[in-house]
């Protein structure tokens, strides 16, 4: 019997790394559907600072950034009084039980991540850290012990989360009932929103090579535009969505629009049937997209301006995050066949 027999509530968890500037693509596959979503569910959303360190990082950026973060999540829309915001650092059961699932994680199954052999692929092979390949068992971990029956991410999540259920479904096999399997949740629109400057790869916020590859929340107005306009399109003039590898552009561009404006694909292909070209579409979105992030600019600049706000609020979301994922772990371990610890 799963020792979530008792809650009422589903549950949901998601995070995000403060492994750079927060992107448009952050915000469209994950932080909306989070806000959208928070009151039908018990949400617990964490800055996973963890994951950060898998790649090389610089120790003050992780600190600006871990902050950074929290106080764009608040500023996309997470209630703090509605679900449960923590720093995962902050929640040492995260580390314990990554150990414990990886011991019974085939290496094999971590070897065929994609993201692990992209990353990889971008450093010296001597240099690639043995965190980098581990990050989907800490991800598991994440997940396992709030027993996420839900986990809004994005498109390019879909293969960890697979993993975490094929992690839990063995714990459980081995063990006996215990950990919950949980669902991905993959938003309709704005699931896998690609680079400006490159529509055939994925819009990421680590992605630092050109200055035209990402739109960021926390970008003015002016540069915005300046992205945009020059974002990647193709010689033709039909605005409208496509599959063909050679139109990905206007594609990733109009998916931006449905997006934001939260309409359907035949309705965005109506509005700009009489347009004259693709910098009606480019000017268009330029507009929309600096309505949304002067938004959450706004909610973002009040938010940090009160000194310590956030770090207070991350202190109570760490409380009860303990709560839930010392519970699970506790179990965990005596499945396991470990000792209780004298008091
Ligand atoms: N381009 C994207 N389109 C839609 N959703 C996206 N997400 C990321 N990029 C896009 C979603 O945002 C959340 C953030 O996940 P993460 O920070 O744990 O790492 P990630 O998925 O690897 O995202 P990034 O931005 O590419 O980060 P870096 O560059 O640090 O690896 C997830 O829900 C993700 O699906």
């Amino acid at each position: 019997m799963s020792d979530n027999s008792s809650k009422k509530r589903q549950r949901v968890l998601s995070g995000v790394q403060p492994s750079g500037n927060l992107t448009i693509g952050n915000y469209l596959g994950a932080l909306k559907q989070w806000a959208r979503e928070q009151q039908h569910f018990e949400s617990f959303f964490c800055v996973v600072d963890l994951h950060a360190i898998t790649v090389p990082h610089d120790p003050q950026e992780l600190r600006d950034k871990t902050r950074e973060v929290a106080a764009l999540y608040l500023a996309c829309g997470i209630d703090p009084e509605v679900s449960t915001v923590f720093v995962q650092s902050h929640v040492r059961a995260h580390s314990e039980l990554t150990w414990l699932l990886n011991c019974i994680t085939p290496l094999g199954w971590l070897q065929r991540m994609t993201q692990y052999k992209d990353k990889s692929a971008k450093q010296q092979q001597d240099s690639v850290s043995t965190g980098l390949l581990d990050y989907p068992v800490l991800m598991a971990a994440d997940i396992l012990l709030y027993h996420a029956d839900a986990v809004p991410v994005g498109d390019d999540q879909r293969q960890h989360l697979e993993l975490t259920r094929d992690i839990a479904q063995r714990f459980n096999h081995l063990f006996g009932e215990t950990l919950t399997i949980p669902e991905a949740m993959i938003p309709l629109s704005g699931a896998r929103i690609k680079a400006l400057d490159d529509p055939l790869s994925k819009m990421s916020k680590s992605e630092t090579g050109s200055e035209y590859h990402a739109l960021y929340l926390l970008d003015p107005p002016n540069r915005v535009k300046k992205k945009l306009m020059r974002a990647v399109t193709d010689s033709g003039r039909d605005i409208q969505f496509s599959d063909d590898p050679e139109r990905a552009g206007v594609n990733n561009l109009l998916e931006l629009y449905a997006a934001l404006t939260e309409q359907e694909h035949t309705t965005v292909e109506a509005h700009f049937a009489n347009a004259r070209g693709y910098g009606d579409l480019k000017k268009e979105l330029v507009e929309v997209t600096n309505e949304v992030l002067a938004g959450i600019q706004q909610k973002y600049q009040a938010l940090t301006a009160e000194e310590g706000y956030i770090d207070e609020l991350l202190a109570r979301g760490a409380e009860r995050a303990c709560e839930v994922a010392d519970a699970t772990l506790a179990t965990v371990r005596e499945r396991m066949g470990f000792l209780k610890a004298h008091a």
